[in-house]
């Protein structure tokens, strides 16, 4: 068994919950921020036998989209005197998916 660790953009969660339910999926579904952005985000929780991790990964890929998103450079923590106040395009997504391997698992 593994375990699933999918970081996704707020605005795909629910597309993306709704089609693990349809694929009889368990997922838990935990609100997060983003440490470069210190924007919300949506990191969901999936343990998945080892032949449905691909299975997964296909249903994320098809749910969750590459979007640029415009930050100003100020609020991107270090912001040297010359840039400040500038806009730079940021690419985020379609998700960042980690797979760990389940020692154990049990309902106790
Ligand atoms: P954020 O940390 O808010 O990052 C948002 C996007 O900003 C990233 O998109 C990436 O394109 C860019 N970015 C991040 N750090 C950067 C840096 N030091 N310099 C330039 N650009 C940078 P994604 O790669 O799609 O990541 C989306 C979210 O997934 C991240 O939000 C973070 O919450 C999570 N994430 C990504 N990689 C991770 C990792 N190695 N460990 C833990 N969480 C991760």
């Amino acid at each position: 068994m593994k375990m699933m660790v999918i970081i996704v953009q707020d605005t795909d969660a629910n597309k993306l919950q709704s089609a693990l339910v349809e694929a009889s999926f368990q997922a838990t579904k935990l609100s997060s921020t983003g440490g470069f952005l210190r924007q919300g985000n949506t990191t969901f929780l999936i343990g998945a036998e080892n032949e449905n991790v691909e299975q997964v990964k296909s249903i994320v890929k098809k749910t969750c989209k590459e979007r640029t998103k415009p930050q100003p450079i100020n609020s991107l923590g270090a912001s040297p005197e010359p840039y400040f106040g500038q806009i730079i395009d940021v690419s985020v997504g379609g998700a960042v998916v980690f797979v760990l391997n389940v020692e154990s698992f049990e309902r106790v």
